[in-house]
C-alpha cells in the first residue's frame, strides 16, 4: 500500500525524520511517501500556526497522488477533517491515533508535549475526540519543536524527568509523546520510563495499515462527502472543487 504522510509544517529535517520513524514500524509492502506543505510556519507551536499549518495539509492532500492512507503527523492533528473531505482513502492524525493507543494499553495516560502554550492544543483535541476522561494530564516541557528537529536527543532527560513527573502525579500507566519530532526517542524513553510510551507517528501507520487491509476508507456520506464544487480566490485557486 501506499501510505502518504504529511509533515503540516515546512521543516524538510522533520518531514524526514518522520518518514524514518514511519519506516521503521511500517510492513514490507507499505510505501511511505513524506511531503510537508509548500508554505506555512516552520513548527508549529500556536493556534496562528496551526491555522495556517492546516491549509497547507489541505493543499498536500487535494494535490496527493493517489494513496491508500494518509497520515497527518503533528500532533495538533491540523486540517483532519479538511483532509478527509478530500480524499476517500483513510486519514489518521497522530494524536488521535496516539490516545487510542494508550487507551488500548493503560486506564489512564498523560501527554507530554514541547511548549506549555500548546497544551491547550492537546486538551481541546481530548474534548473532540471524546478522550477526556482517558487522559489525566497533559504537560508541557517548554521544548521548542526546533530543539527535536536532529531526532531530539538533546532533550531526552527532559522529557524523562516531565513524563516520570506525569506518571506519579496523575497515577497515569502510559506516555503519549505530544510532538512529532519526539517519534525517534520513543524506544529510548520506554526503557527508561517501563510504562508503554507512545509515539504516535508509529501508532497512526499500523492503524492506517489495519484500515487499508480491512478496506476501510473515509466515508462519503454526510459531512465527510467531497468539498461542494466552487471557485476559490487568490493563491487557494488551485485548491478548489
Ligand atoms: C507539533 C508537532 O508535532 N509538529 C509541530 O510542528 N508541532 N506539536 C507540538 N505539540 O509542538
Amino acid at each position: 500500500m501506499k501510505l502518504l504522510i504529511i509533515n503540516p509544517n515546512t521543516s524538510t529535517a522533520m518531514t524526514t525524520g518522520i518518514a524514518a520513524a514511519a519506516r521503521q514500524v511500517a510492513a514490507a509492502d507499505t510505501r511511505i511517501v513524506a511531503v510537508q506543505p509548500s508554505f506555512g510556519p516552520l513548527s508549529i507551536e500556536g493556534h496562528f500556526d496551526e491555522t495556517i499549518a492546516a491549509a497547507g495539509v489541505a493543499e498536500q492532500v487535494r494535490l496527493a497522488a493517489p494513496h491508500d492512507a494518509v497520515v497527518i503527523a503533528c500532533f495538533g492533528d491540523p486540517g483532519l477533517d479538511a483532509a478527509r473531505e478530500a480524499t476517500r482513502a483513510p486519514v489518521l492524525g497522530i494524536a488521535e491515533a496516539a490516545f487510542h493507543a494508550a487507551s488500548f494499553v493503560a486506564t489512564g495516560f498523560s501527554v507530554v508535549t514541547t511548549m506549555t502554550r500548546t497544551c491547550v492544543i492537546a486538551e481541546h483535541l481530548l474534548h473532540r475526540y471524546g478522550f477526556e476522561r482517558r487522559c489525566r494530564g497533559v504537560h508541557g516541557t517548554d521544548i521548542p519543536v526546533l530543539a527535536l528537529e536532529d531526532g531530539g536527543a538533546g532533550c531526552v532527560d527532559q522529557i524523562e524527568a516531565a513524563a516520570r513527573e506525569a506518571l506519579s502525579r496523575d497515577r497515569s500507566g502510559a506516555i503519549v509523546l505530544g510532538c512529532a519530532g519526539m517519534a525517534a526517542l520513543c524506544a529510548e524513553l520506554t526503557r527508561r520510563l517501563g510504562v508503554p510510551v507512545i509515539d504516535g507517528v508509529a501508532a497512526a501507520v499500523k492503524f492506517a495499515e489495519g484500515l487499508a487491509a480491512l478496506g476501510l476508507g473515509t466515508s462519503q456520506h454526510g459531512d465527510y462527502a467531497p468539498p461542494l464544487p466552487k471557485t476559490y480566490a487568490g493563491w487557494a485557486a488551485p485548491l478548489g472543487w
